[in-house]
C-alpha cells in the first residue's frame, strides 16, 4: 500500500530483433493499469524496443559496467544506457553472479555508476538451495544487501529484487510464508539502513512468476511487484501478471 507496484520483464538473452519489437509493441498496447511496467531487453535491442514502447512502458537494461567510459572492450556504461532511454538497470542477477563471478563489491560499484548516471538500480539478491536448506537464507540475503546497496540507493528510489536462485526458471517457488518472511526481513534491513525512506522502496519477488501464481505472490506483505523472466517473453502472460498486481 502506498507504493506503486513494479512489474519488470527480464528478457535475458532471448529473441530476434523482430521478436523484441513485436513483444514491446504487445506490452505497450495494454491499457495503463495499477502497476508500473518495465521491460529489460538485451543491450542490442534497447533502441528499437524504446521506439516500440513509445514511452508508456519503462525501459531497463540487464547489466552495465562500473565505469562511465573507458577502455573496456565489449562493455556498456550506465551513461550510454541513459542516453538510449533506459530508466532502470538490473544488477547482480544470480546469472551474472554465476556466469561472470560478480561479487557484492562489483554490484555495489555498478550500482554507484547507475546512480551517477541518474538511473535506478534494481539490485538482485537471493540464496542458493543449499543455503535455504541449511537455514542461512535470511542471513545470506542480509549480507548481500549490506554489501551491494550504495549510500544513495534510497534517495534514488532503488529497487530490490529477491530471487531465490533455486526458483529461477525451474517452475519452483518458495512457500508464500517463506516469501513473506524474506520480504519482511529485507524491509527491516532497508529501514535499518535508510530509515523511513527504506519503508517506501519497492521489493520485487522473482523466480518462476507466472500468471497462475502471480496474484497470491503479489498479495503478500512487502511484495511490491515482480521480476519476471520466462513469462515476460509472452506479452499476454506478462500483462496477466501485471493485472494481478
Ligand atoms: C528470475 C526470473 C527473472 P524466471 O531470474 O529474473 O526468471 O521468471 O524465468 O524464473
Amino acid at each position: 500500500p502506498g507504493v506503486r507496484p513494479l512489474i519488470a520483464g527480464n528478457w535475458k538473452m532471448h529473441g530476434t530483433l523482430a521478436a523484441a519489437r513485436e513483444l514491446a509493441a504487445g506490452v505497450a498496447a495494454a491499457p495503463a493499469g495499477t502497476a508500473e511496467l518495465l521491460v529489460c531487453p538485451p543491450f542490442l535491442h534497447l533502441l528499437p524496443v524504446a521506439k516500440a514502447l513509445g514511452g508508456a512502458v519503462a525501459l531497463g537494461a540487464q547489466d552495465c559496467h562500473a565505469a562511465a567510459k573507458g577502455a573496456h572492450t565489449g562493455d556498456v556504461s550506465a551513461p550510454m544506457l541513459a542516453d538510449a532511454g533506459a530508466r532502470y538497470v538490473i544488477l547482480g542477477h544470480s546469472e551474472r553472479r554465476a556466469d561472470h563471478g560478480e561479487s557484492d563489491a562489483v554490484v555495489l560499484a555498478k550500482a554507484e555508476a547507475v546512480l551517477a548516471a541518474g538511473l535506478v538500480p534494481v539490485v538482485c539478491v537471493g540464496e542458493s538451495e543449499a543455503q535455504r536448506v541449511s537455514g542461512e537464507a535470511e542471513g545470506v540475503v542480509a549480507a548481500q544487501l549490506a554489501g551491494s546497496l550504495p549510500e544513495g540507493f534510497a534517495a534514488a528510489g532503488g529497487v530490490v529484487a529477491y530471487e531465490p536462485v533455486w526458483a529461477i526458471g525451474t517452475g519452483r517457488t518458495p512457500t508464500e510464508a517463506d516469501i513473506a518472511a524474506m520480504h519482511a526481513r529485507i524491509r527491516a534491513e532497508l529501514q535499518g539502513r535508510f530509515g523511513e525512506a527504506g519503508g517506501k522502496l519497492r521489493i520485487l519477488y522473482g523466480g518462476s512468476v507466472k500468471p497462475g501464481n502471480a496474484k497470491a505472490i503479489l498479495a503478500l506483505p512487502h511484495v511490491d511487484g515482480a521480476l519476471v523472466g520466462g513469462a515476460s517473453l509472452v506479452a499476454a502472460d506478462f500483462l496477466a501478471i501485471a493485472d494481478a498486481a
